[in-house]
């Protein structure tokens, strides 16, 4: 049976706006999610699992089941309703509450400044495509390091990649924009230079813990040994981890990644002006992140591609209807070999093992990582109270197994965060995609251990993977 080190923070993910629930209370403002959902007419994110109210209860789960930290994130609309000026108290107050609840009971909070869900006012103003929306992101983040002192871990971002390709590639997002690889391309810049800055307050500001960011990192691997795919795989590979991680740890991005975005592009028929005095603040911040936040659920195969993009996201649980075909890029390719869960991801534990010791050959100065986010989506069957989610407890100690592989191998791999916590509501797959330790009767709000949660306990008290 594999360990993992002593010191090894066992923690649970969960997110503001999948969690909390309580969208338009003590004075929260708007964010594109709220008209998106009523829209679509599919779900809401009331009532979510109304941890808005519910939180000391989930602490509480946390205490009993050993689990020492909760990764969370701030609504940025509760603290500053319109995205900047004018403050609301109220959400000030929830989160000092939340946190000296933690405190009491010993839990660790994990802070994350923006997930998903900047305010209205500011998305519909362009998010992050609009520069002045980069100063309003870094006043609230500033804000937030001073406010909440009591914090001691940040993260600036979760998955600047997904926000920048689900929003403007992919369409599954609000504005559901298409194909488009020059905002794509333009939203990450702009979000990795945000972060540096806020990074750079955050130092010379000399606040108190740690500061870092969520990437979202799958390996890309080719579908065959022929050139043409072992070519498209680094395309991939280069838009989606290494213009992250060189943006994160060289402040620039290498001749390698930029010729393959140009490539891109160029394909796309679009071009791409970066201020050159960008990275003069990624530059200085490059060598100033404590730690990388990795989120990882999978990896991916890819073959050349000629045609047009054409896309078909599975977010109904129907195994078998992904299509993902990307112009100037490639295609993700489905492997008929390997298990997927039902909304087509593949489940492939060395991936992790893989991306993890390639970061630490790549990029030495990573410092230190948390696997922020993985888990299983699972449509979870409740009998009685009871919930065998065997499939997920599978699905973890293959994981764990691959961790402790890296960490033996020498990458420093410092904690865990189960996605999810409790089960919460799932953005373009609503309350049937369930991840977490702890099953949520959405209409009650009333919480029950799922098996899981007891494996993951044992984990963590025993720091060996059972
Ligand atoms: C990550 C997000 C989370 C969460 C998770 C699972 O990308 O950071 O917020 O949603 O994915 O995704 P899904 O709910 O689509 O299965």
């Amino acid at each position: 049976m594999k360990k993992l080190p002593k010191d090894f923070i066992m923690g649970g993910a969960t997110a503001a706006y999948q969690c909390e629930g309580s969208t338009t209370l003590d004075g929260k403002g708007p964010v594109a999610w709220d008209t998106f959902l009523v829209e679509k007419g599919r779900y809401t994110a009331d009532p979510a699992s109304d941890f808005y109210n519910q939180y000391p209860v989930d602490i509480e789960l946390c205490k009993k089941f050993k689990i020492d930290s909760i990764r969370m994130s701030i609504a940025w609309s509760r603290i500053f309703p319109d995205g900047y000026g004018k403050i609301n108290q109220k959400g000030v107050d929830f989160y000092h509450n939340f946190f000296a609840e933690c405190e009491k009971n010993n839990i660790i909070p994990f802070v994350t400044l923006h997930h998903f869900d900047t305010p209205k006012i500011l998305f519909d103003n362009g998010d992050f495509l609009n520069r002045e929306n980069v100063d309003h992101f870094v006043d609230y983040a500033e804000y937030c390091f001073k406010e909440f002192s009591e914090v001691r871990y940040w993260s600036t971002f979760n998955e600047i990649y997904p926000v920048a390709s689900n929003q403007y590639l992919l369409g599954s997002f609000p504005p559901e924009v298409q194909f488009d690889i020059k905002k794509t391309v333009t939203c990450l810049h702009n979000m990795m230079y945000a972060h540096a800055r806020a990074v750079n307050i955050f130092k010379d500001g000399q606040y108190k813990g740690e500061i870092g960011v969520v990437h979202s990192l799958e390996m890309k691997y080719p579908a065959t040994e022929k050139q043409e795919d072992i070519h498209a795989a680094e395309l991939d590979d280069a838009l989606s981890i290494k213009f992250l991680l060189d943006a994160t740890y060289l402040g620039y991005y290498s001749e390698h990644t930029w010729n393959c975005v140009l490539k891109i592009l160029a394909a796309n028929n679009q071009e791409v002006q970066i201020d050159e005095n960008d990275f003069f603040e990624m530059k200085k911040a490059a060598n100033r992140n404590d730690f990388l936040g990795i989120n990882n659920y999978g990896s991916h195969w890819v073959k050349e591609y000629k045609g047009e993009s054409t896309l078909n996201y599975n977010t109904t649980g129907e195994k078998g209807t992904q299509v993902y075909r990307i112009k100037g890029i490639g295609e993700r390719i489905v492997r008929d070999d390997l298990p997927k869960t039902d909304w087509d991801w593949i489940i492939y534990p060395k991936g992790l093992y893989d991306l993890l010791v390639r970061i630490k050959e790549e990029y030495p100065n990573y410092n230190k990582v948390y696997i922020t986010e993985n888990g299983l989506g699972y449509k979870d069957e409740f009998e009685d109270g009871i919930i065998m989610d065997e499939p997920r407890i599978d699905y973890l100690r293959q994981h764990f197994n691959a961790l402790s592989d890296a960490i033996s191998d020498g990458v420093n791999v410092k904690g865990y965060f189960i996605w999810s916590l409790m089960d919460v509501f799932s953005w373009v797959n609503g309350y049937t995609k369930r991840y977490g330790l702890f099953y949520v009767d959405f209409k009650t709000q009333k919480r029950y251990p799922k098996e899981s949660a007891y494996w993951y306990k044992q984990v963590s008290e025993t720091k060996t993977i059972i």
